[in-house]
């Protein structure tokens, strides 16, 4: 078989055609001499049926979309490599983990869940995290999410989860949103959700960046060595800038201001060089381990916690390019559970048994037909050889003559010799359709999640549930959540309860048990890549800003200045170009900021409500020169996180290398 046109009849064809490559030709190749004028009979005629361009033209576009994806519909890509670390044969025989010398090309693409494809990127969502490996042996998909536990046990429950999260199906509303009765009815009857729904209402369901976000396998799989020898498996993603998050109400913000936010980070971030990083990080079990635990390593709502199986890092991830063509590469990029290589297998997770089914499924209709892995993002690196064949859109010209094995006439190739092994485990039982009672508790981990919170964090999920339960319309609906957070722990249904006007239900008793690596607190900082907006006006004093500006973009940050008008901003001795105007900028896109000027600012609204949201949002906010000025019309409550002084320029780079202070006052300062 051989690629429809390779390299040596391109050039034929190009001897042939004489080139001007500039000119425009229909599908077929004809030149096409107006593409401005349909073909009519009469300047003022009707339009033509011969029109073959035209009919082309709008046949084409007519069928531009395809179905967008079930879920996980938006989305964001990227190329880039893997490396292993070291060698770990003595677990897995996969090449890429095992040959520190190969760069295997990945393609990521991060997601939401619930909305459509068109939807805003900052909704509270938990976020896709799906990653295709070019291995030298054929393609490996390990598709994750940055929350590390699911709703649901069994994959038969998937459809309706997902009926539920999804906008109710009378009227289609709400739009990326789990705020409604449909959702918290199924979590109130399925209380195996408790512990994701505790992800959900965290501030990790709304992350700052998807370079700051976790990624995990959320099942156990199985690593397996040259022997035969089999260990489980979790896989975490790391990412080397820390996971942080946005805050619920600048998220509000953002969604109308930039509904791109979360894509349009990832995208500017490669394009200027600041390449994304993840290590790959994984947890080992021995198969004599498997039950050890209290919950069982087969359920995907339960955690192995950091502190009893520590991440062993084993390599890093660099995003480095963009695709050229969204809908090419990242819509139709496939991935599938199943698509894995010699070295690592699957569990019997009932969980990831279930989408060993979907994904394959969803890619046929998706992409129209089983050819879908010859489209280029899909394509594995290494030959493909079988005796598969047809189908809608095949793209190759199979020559040869045989298409079944055993096969005589073509020398019996291609032939199944040394390939992918499945490991050998033994299984008995009854048929059965149950769920093993090793399934069945629901909330310790739950109550670990809470136990581990910072203050601002469980503040944060105890805003959450009030905001989701909040647009619920069904009392009994709101009653039955509250019940079931009595059992994840006391204090968070007492203070829901309370705000729902509910009574507060019998707490039992709760374990007090922590895993500090699970709060957000744990995670490291930086100035690296962060926003950082200047905000200037005529007479400011432009050699301070300069300085100050260079000493934090030369530890990675992006500063802008802002000024109440476009062009230049300062005096007439010196002046530095103005990145935004005032009125074309929120501080919801930026991480910090910075009051250089007061004299001016300090009179307009905008820029006192600029630093008054800052603070509200936590941002650390810094003031040189007469920008205190606009500090004290701003009527800022207390000093947390607000760096004023001689010389701010190392204070202000720690305060932005600590993201947020979570703990100001802000009751007084009007949203
Ligand atoms: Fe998926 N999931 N899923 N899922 N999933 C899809 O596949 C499914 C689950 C995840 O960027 C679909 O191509 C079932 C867990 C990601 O293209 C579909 C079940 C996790 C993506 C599907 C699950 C995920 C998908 C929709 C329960 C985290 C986006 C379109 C058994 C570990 C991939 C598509 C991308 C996409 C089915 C549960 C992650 C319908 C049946 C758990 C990141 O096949």
């Amino acid at each position: 078989m051989k690629p429809e046109s390779d390299a040596k009849d391109q050039q034929l064809q190009a001897d042939r055609v004489p080139a001007d490559e500039r000119a425009m030709t229909t599908d077929q190749g004809i030149p096409v001499d107006d593409t401005d004028n349909s073909l009519k009979a009469g300047t003022r005629g009707p339009t033509l049926m011969e029109d073959f361009h035209f009919r082309e033209k709008i046949t084409r576009f007519d069928h531009e979309r395809i179905p967008e994806r079930v879920v996980h519909a938006r989305g964001s890509g990227a190329y880039g490599y893997f490396q292993a670390y070291e060698s770990l044969a003595e677990v897995t025989s996969a090449e890429f983990l095992n040959d520190m010398s190969i760069r295997t090309p990945v393609f990521v693409r991060f997601s939401t869940v619930a909305g459509s494809r068109g939807s805003a990127d900052t909704v509270r969502d938990v976020r896709g995290f799906a990653t295709k490996f070019y291995t030298t042996q054929g393609i490996f998909d390990l598709v994750g999410n940055n929350f590390p536990v699911f709703f649901i046990q069994d994959g038969i429950k998937f459809p309706d989860f997902v009926h539920a999260v999804k906008p109710e199906p009378h009227n289609e509303i709400p739009q990326a949103q789990s705020a409604h009765d449909t959702f918290w009815d199924f979590v109130q009857l399925q209380p195996e959700s408790m512990h994701m729904v505790m992800w959900l209402m965290s501030d990790r369901s709304i992350p700052r960046s998807f370079r700051m976000m976790q990624g995990f396998g959320v099942h156990t799989f199985r690593f397996v060595n040259a022997s035969g020898k089999a260990t489980f498996v979790k896989f975490h993603w790391r990412p080397k800038l820390g996971t942080h998050s946005l805050v619920w109400e600048e998220v509000l913000r953002i969604q109308g201001n930039d509904p791109d936010f979360n894509r349009r980070d990832l995208w500017e971030a490669i394009e200027r060089g600041a390449f994304p990083e993840y290590e790959l990080c994984v947890q080992l079990v021995p198969e004599s381990a498997e039950f050890d635990f209290d919950f069982d390593l087969l359920d995907a709502t339960k955690i192995i916690p950091e502190e009893q199986v520590p991440l062993r890092p084993i390599g890093k991830m660099v995003l480095n390019r963009n695709p050229d063509n969204f809908f090419a590469e990242t819509e139709q990029v496939a991935f599938h559970l199943g698509n894995i290589v010699p070295g690592i297998d699957f569990t019997n997770d009932p969980l990831l048994q279930g989408r060993l089914f979907s994904y394959l499924d969803t890619q046929l209709l998706r992409l129209g037909g089983p050819n879908f892995p010859q489209i280029p993002v899909n394509r594995p690196l290494n030959d493909v050889r079988n005796d598969q064949r047809d189908g809608f859109h095949q793209h190759l010209i199979h020559e040869s003559r045989t298409s079944y094995a055993p096969n005589s006439i073509s020398g019996g190739c291609p032939a199944a010799m040394d390939g992918y092994r499945h490991h050998q485990e033994k299984v008995e039982g009854t048929k059965i359709r149950m769920r093993s009672p090793s399934f069945d508790e629901h909330y310790r981990q739950a109550t670990l999640f809470w136990n581990s919170m910072a203050d601002w964090e469980k503040r944060h999920i105890v805003a959450a549930f009030l905001f989701e339960l909040g647009h619920v319309e069904r009392a009994a609906i709101k009653e039955g959540v509250v019940k079931h957070l009595a059992s994840v722990h006391p204090d968070l249904a007492e203070a829901v309860a309370q705000g729902l006007g509910l009574p507060v239900p019998p707490g039992g008793t709760v374990h007090s048990d922590t895993s500090p690596a699970l709060s957000m607190t744990a995670q490291p900082g930086g100035v690296a890549t962060r926003k950082i907006a200047i905000l200037m006006a005529d007479g400011t004093d432009v050699e301070g800003v300069r300085a100050l500006k260079e000493s934090l973009e030369s530890q990675g940050a992006i500063c802008e200045v802002v000024a109440p008008r476009e062009g230049t901003v300062g005096g007439t001795v010196a002046s530095l170009p103005v990145d935004r105007q005032l009125s074309a900028a929120t501080s919801v896109l930026y991480d910090a900021v910075v009051a250089a000027d007061g004299q001016v600012l300090a009179a307009m609204g905008p820029a006192k409500f600029w630093i008054m949201e800052a603070y509200r949002h936590g941002k650390p906010i810094g003031a040189v020169g007469s920008g205190t000025l606009l500090l004290d019309a701003a009527r800022l409550p207390d000093s947390l996180g607000v760096i004023t002084g001689d010389d701010i320029t190392q204070r202000f780079a720690e305060a932005v290398a600590s993201h947020r202070f979570y703990d100001r006052d802000v009751s007084s300062v009007p949203a």
